[in-house]
């Protein structure tokens, strides 16, 4: 039947043949899924553009007055870091001193939101490529990643899933461990677009203003109990605050080129 469908003397084995050659084609064009970042080692993923219901429900234990929730676009695709940046990546970016080798995959901290523009200035200055702080919008959905309840891993997050404060459990939950440290990054399984530590290890600086005086930080940390990691919660800091958990994620925008893939 096929061959009757095309041209004389083109078989159906010669047609699937081109079919593949075709699709393989179409796929080697496409936007990678993941990319590496070459002078850090640093691995992004991509993240699609689409809407996603942020915000909380008043039900949702944790409930904060300013989660109030609202249809949000993500216009177009982005990269996400898969983790918080690290002390190494941190250190080659700024030429600081060697970080130890225990410590290498250990969050960046005690960094103000200052220090965070000027990383990705320097990261910016070095390559053609465009990262910047992510906006609060655009963390929450990739803290998400689809999903629509309280964390990424349903109503309840336990402290085998993130480095929270495990002595500060949901009305109901067990308690879980305090680690009173934060963990190398990646030490728990990434959310559903290949994220990792979305939820707690150490907060991270968004772009975003919270008010006049203050930036919007997201994700909770290893020192707050687990309503600070929900996807929702927003927490503040003024800019030229800086602490042991509060830490930094950074996205690059995509290229002319990637865009018109
Ligand atoms: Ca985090």
């Amino acid at each position: 039947m096929i061959e009757e469908s095309v041209a004389p003397g083109v078989s159906s084995r010669a047609l699937l043949v081109i079919c593949a050659v075709v699709t393989l084609a179409a796929c080697s064009r496409s936007t990678p899924a993941r990319w590496i970042e070459p002078t850090t080692g640093m691995e992004f993923a991509l993240l699609p553009a689409g809407d996603f219901l942020a915000g909380s429900p008043p039900s949702e234990p944790g409930h904060q007055g300013d989660e109030t929730q609202h249809r949000v676009r993500i216009e177009r695709p982005l990269y996400m870091a898969a983790h918080e940046v690290t002390r190494e990546q941190w250190a080659r970016v700024m030429s600081a001193a060697a970080v130890a080798a225990d410590e290498q995959r250990l969050p960046q901290v005690d960094i103000n939101w200052y220090d965070a523009q000027q990383f990705v200035n320097r990261l910016n200055s070095e390559q053609r490529w465009h990262f910047r702080l992510p906006s609060e919008w655009e963390w929450e959905y990739g803290c998400r990643a689809g999903t629509v309840t309280a964390y990424s891993t349903g109503q309840l997050l336990s402290t085998t899933e993130a480095n929270y404060n495990g002595d500060g459990p949901l009305p109901g939950q067990a308690s879980g461990e305090n680690r009173r440290h934060a963990m190398p990054v990646g030490s728990f399984a990434p959310n559903q677009w290949g994220l990792f530590d979305m939820h707690g290890n150490v907060w991270e600086w968004t772009n975003d203003a919270y008010d006049a005086e203050r930036k919007v930080i997201r994700g909770g940390s290893w020192r707050f109990n687990a309503d600070s990691a929900r996807c929702a919660l927003r927490y503040h800091h003024r800019p030229q605050d800086s602490g042991d958990s509060l830490g930094l994620r950074i996205v690059r925008d995509l290229a002319d080129e990637e865009r018109a893939r």
